[in-house]
């Protein structure tokens, strides 16, 4: 794939699609990731283009149709309780005890470039609203 000036471009050039995501290989380990945490469910990696000291990555193991959060289905309720539970979890673990910030991007208006929803935790200095 071309070389993306910027996360909004890629976002832009991303197609809202089913296909697989460079997520899968991430989840089967098959392309390296720093992982933070793990479970059965969920995947909490180091995003690599951090928009702060800290920024993560959160995901289901399983996409199940979950491309992104306007996908949403009832069935997929308790992941999406579990992916902000986790977030929480991992914020504390990350030592962001003054606070931090939660991004879900969804479609091509909200910058989404990975269609295997995630949940961005970023953190580690002070915040602006409203966001870009
Ligand atoms: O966010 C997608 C995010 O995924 C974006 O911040 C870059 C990140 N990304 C892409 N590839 C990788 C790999 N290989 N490791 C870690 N992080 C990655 P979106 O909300 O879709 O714009």
């Amino acid at each position: 794939s071309p070389v993306m000036a910027s996360e909004k471009e890629a976002a832009l050039a991303a197609t809202p699609s089913d296909s697989p995501t460079i997520f899968d290989k991430i989840i089967s380990k098959e392309i390296p990731s720093t992982v933070v945490f793990e479970d059965d469910k969920v995947l909490a990696f180091r995003d690599i283009t951090p928009q702060g000291p800290v920024h993560i990555l959160l995901i289901p193991k399983v996409r199940d149709g979950l491309t992104g959060l306007s996908k949403a289905e009832e069935r997929h309720i308790d992941i999406l309780g579990r992916l902000l539970y986790t977030a929480k979890l991992v914020a504390k673990q990350e030592g962001l005890d003054e606070g931090f910030r939660i991004v879900i991007n969804d479609g091509p208006q909200g910058c989404q470039s990975v269609y295997h929803i995630h949940v961005h935790l970023i953190g580690g200095r002070q915040m602006n609203w409203p966001p870009g």
